[in-house]
């Protein structure tokens, strides 16, 4: 049964019971309706509370029932049957409350959470808006930027900030439901306090309309965040029933867009990542000691990225002066966060102290998982894993987190390479959500599974990729960078590019990428690799000639664009260079409309998805468009190349 209920002397306990998530599926708003109206009726009832079963409160609508024909009750009108309950309904949260569950917990008339309780309205990510009320009454409950803020984002908060916030009324931290029929029995008998009925706080409307201009710039083509800011601003100045009704015309209107289908791909296809055919029934090798070898950029936000998932890590660095500067890029990484808000001193404080720092590799002892981030050389790794075999635990886990090199040849120097594993992370480590999961040739199924449960773990998306060179998400970068370069060569400029890419969704084109980012160490790479190159395929030679002009990028002055002050403008002097290599080809060049420049860069893609899938590197077309929304830009609202090509 997906909803029971039964009476504790004045109190009706309702229970949803709907594995995995307590989705609002159709069985479970029947039998809200349902013990709604029954316990209401019982008039020995002077309280009603709504709690659920398992890992958590109702995570949201049931997104498997999109798209298919809505049938009654709708969760809109069960979510009103609450709010006009005769009797008080307090909802008892634990877990993750999420879109709809959260809009349940609003109508009630009380709200208590469990201490490690999130919530949120993370409906934009499916690119709709909530359908059942929660931006009508989030506004009532915590404000008018608050709200716009949390329904446009899709953000969690803890129960401790939905306290603060005024979103929930109490916090349990000892058993929640003795809690809860604590708090029924205050509001037993009493009015309910209504949140449609509530007015909504005063507030700056200049501000809120800047706030929501700046949500629909950043959203870049998405419709859904601004979407939802504006029906959020609505309840404001409709009455209730009407913002309601606003609402889930919007709702209705988006929930069957192509934007919304390609969102309920990415959710879908973000499950299935973490499905591998051979791993079913295995148990991850644990891990719970992290040793992080170097603590570079990379292994510093690594370290961050561990120590906020609540690993205990030891960095070992070579020597006392880089070990500082570690520990320095460390802290600073958390001073920014603490400055930003989302952490507080003694959150830093807390995750610092995870962190031990040493000089010494014989602190990885009795590390469960040693990943180094050193430089990116075979020799400087093969040292350093042949010194680690007999430092480390015969059953502990090593992993790379080389970009480029062969993991398979950097594990020919340990003892027992199926522990060896490649976990490829993007920088910055700590806020980027892609972590390539790579197969090695001998790799345990245990050791596998482990790099996918510690990546889920911190919050990260794992997918897994065979091993090639650049792997799924650089080869899948080369092969777009190379189809812009083409262009280049043809006709286009880069700032041209840059537009159409940007215009398409993304956040920033390929070349003020490569600007940023600095050419000279793929010029590095080119050079070191020419002898390896295909001298059938066209090889464009414009970054080289750009990096031998002294043009390396943002930190140049001048690459691709120039700085001046840092201030970014289309240098003529590029467009007469690449002129000039074009001539020397014989090219006549053409122009090149935004259409076409995206047509072409999507071919590219697709074209090297299908060579990674041939080649066995890829299990599944839906990852390689994973790689691409999470490591690289690629605007998910699209779903992403092989989506958009039929071919998922
Ligand atoms: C909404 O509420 C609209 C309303 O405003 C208006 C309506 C009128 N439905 O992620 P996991 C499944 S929109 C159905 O691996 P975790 C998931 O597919 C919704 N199924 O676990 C997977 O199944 P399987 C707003 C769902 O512990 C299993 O649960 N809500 C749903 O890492 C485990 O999932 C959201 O957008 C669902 N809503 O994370 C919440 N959610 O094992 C989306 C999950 O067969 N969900 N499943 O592959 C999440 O964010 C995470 O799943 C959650 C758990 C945090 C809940």
């Amino acid at each position: 049964m997906a909803v029971s209920w039964n009476r504790q002397d004045n109190i009706g306990l309702i229970w949803i019971d709907n594995p995995p998530v307590n989705a609002t599926s159709h069985a479970v708003r029947e039998g809200l309706a349902i013990a709604l109206a029954e316990a209401n009726a019982d008039v020995a009832i002077q309280a009603i509370i709504i709690a659920c079963k398992g890992k958590t409160f109702v995570a949201g609508a049931d997104v498997k029932e999109f798209g298919t024909p809505p049938r009654a009750p709708f969760l809109n009108d069960l979510v009103q049957l609450i709010e006009d309950s005769a009797k008080p309904v307090i909802a008892a949260l634990h877990g993750t409350v999420l879109g709809g569950g959260l809009e349940i917990a609003l109508a009630a008339h009380g709200r208590i959470a469990a201490l490690q309780t999130q919530l949120g309205l993370p409906e934009v990510k499916l690119g709709i808006i909530p359908g059942a009320g929660g931006t009508q009454r989030l506004p009532r409950l915590i404000g008018m930027p608050e709200a716009i803020d949390m329904v446009a984002s899709g953000k969690r908060v803890s129960a401790a900030q939905a306290l603060d916030l005024g979103m929930i009324d109490r916090i349990s931290d000892n058993d929640l439901i003795q809690d809860a029929i604590a708090f029924a029995q205050i509001l037993a008998g009493r009015e309910p306090r209504r949140t449609g009925t509530l007015p909504v706080r005063e507030f700056d409307g200049l501000a809120v309309d800047v706030q929501i201009t700046a949500i629909e710039g950043k959203a870049r083509g998405q419709i859904s965040p601004g979407a939802a800011a504006r029906s959020a601003f609505s309840a404001a100045s409709l009455p209730i029933e009407q913002g309601l009704k606003r609402e889930r015309g919007k709702f209705l209107e988006l929930v069957n867009s192509e934007q919304a289908i390609a969102l309920r791909y990415v959710f879908a296809a973000e499950r299935l990542a973490a499905k591998v055919a051979d791993l079913e029934g295995i148990s991850p090798r644990f891990v719970q000691n992290v040793g992080i070898a170097g603590a570079g950029l990379m292994g510093a936000g690594i370290a961050v990225a561990f120590a906020d998932a609540g690993y205990d890590i030891t960095i070992v660095e070579r020597d006392e002066p880089s070990m500082d500067l570690g520990r320095k890029r460390i802290e600073a990484i958390y001073d920014r966060m603490v400055k930003s808000g989302r952490i507080d001193i003694a959150l830093k404080e807390q995750r610092l102290s995870r962190i031990g720092f040493h000089i010494d590799r014989a602190a990885f002892s009795q590390c469960d998982l040693v990943l180094e981030a050193v430089f990116d050389d075979l020799d400087v790794k093969q040292e350093l894993f042949a010194s680690l075999s007999s430092i480390v635990r015969a059953d502990a886990i090593l992993a790379t987190n080389t970009s480029y090199l062969n993991p398979d040849a950097i594990a020919s120097v340990i003892m027992n390479p199926s522990r060896f594993i490649g976990l490829h992370f993007f920088s910055p480590a700590n806020i980027m959500r892609l972590v390539e999961v790579v197969r090695t040739k001998d790799i345990a199924p245990d050791v596998l599974a482990a790099g996918l449960a510690v990546t889920k773990r911190l919050g990260k998306l794992g997918i897994v990729s065979g091993v090639c060179e650049g792997f799924i998400g650089n080869r899948l970068f080369t092969a777009y960078r190379h189809q812009c370069d083409i262009m280049l060569e043809d006709g286009a400029l880069p700032h041209e590019i840059d537009a159409a890419v940007e215009a398409y969704g993304f956040p920033m084109g390929p070349y003020a990428v490569t600007d940023l980012a600095g050419l000279d160490i793929s010029w590095a790479r080119r050079k070191r690799d020419a002898g390896k190159r295909d001298p059938a395929a066209r090889y464009v030679t414009i970054a080289d000639r750009l990096c031998e002009a002294g043009r390396f990028g943002q930190k140049a002055g001048k690459g691709y664009y120039a700085y001046d002050g840092g201030k970014k403008s289309v240098d003529p002097a590029v467009a007469d260079l690449i002129a000039t290599i074009s001539d020397e080809k014989g090219i006549t060049r053409r122009s090149f409309g935004q259409d076409e420049i995206m047509t072409n860069i999507i071919a590219g893609l697709v074209a090297e998805g299908d060579k990674l899938m041939n080649e066995g590197i890829a299990m599944r077309a839906s990852d390689i468009d994973l790689v691409l929304i999470n490591g690289y830009g690629y605007p998910a609202w699209r779903g992403g190349p092989m989506f958009q090509s039929g071919r998922h």
